[in-house]
């Protein structure tokens, strides 16, 4: 009798699949919205001195007089320059260490709010803000 052995070899796929992915976490580019209470904005620049807003970059208020507190901890010069459409309609003093206050009229509609200083506002320091009825 011949004991026929069978050696089966076993194959492994190597079908091992690695997924990646690939995620950026803490992303400067997030889309939050910050919803504000009433007709005052805090508008803090990055107390490290990043150029950004500590707002987010979309902003929604209610449209009227908005007073703005701008607060600047760091030590890099910012300022804060609101626009309808081009045109300036509220501009802060530019200040490192300090605060300043400003207001603007703000009919219901979109506009925007940059730092004027070097290329501040085209890294990032540039916010679309929304005005409600
Ligand atoms: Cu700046």
């Amino acid at each position: 009798m011949a004991a026929a052995i069978v050696i089966a070899p076993v194959l492994i796929a190597g079908a091992a699949a690695f997924v990646i992915l690939k995620t950026d976490v803490g992303n400067s580019g997030s889309e939050s919205v910050s919803e504000l209470p009433g007709d005052s904005l805090t508008l803090r620049a990055d107390p490290n001195g990043a150029p950004k807003y500590e707002t987010g970059y979309v902003v929604s208020v209610k449209a009227g007089t908005l007073d703005v507190n701008f607060i600047n901890d760091s030590f890099i010069r910012h300022d804060v320059v609101f626009e309808d459409m081009g045109d300036v309609i509220g501009r802060s003093k530019v200040i490192a260490g300090s605060s300043d206050r400003l207001s603007v009229e703000l009919e219901p509609g979109n506009y925007e709010f940059y730092c004027s200083i070097a290329d501040h506002a085209d890294v990032g320091m540039s916010v679309f803000l929304i005005a409600n009825d």
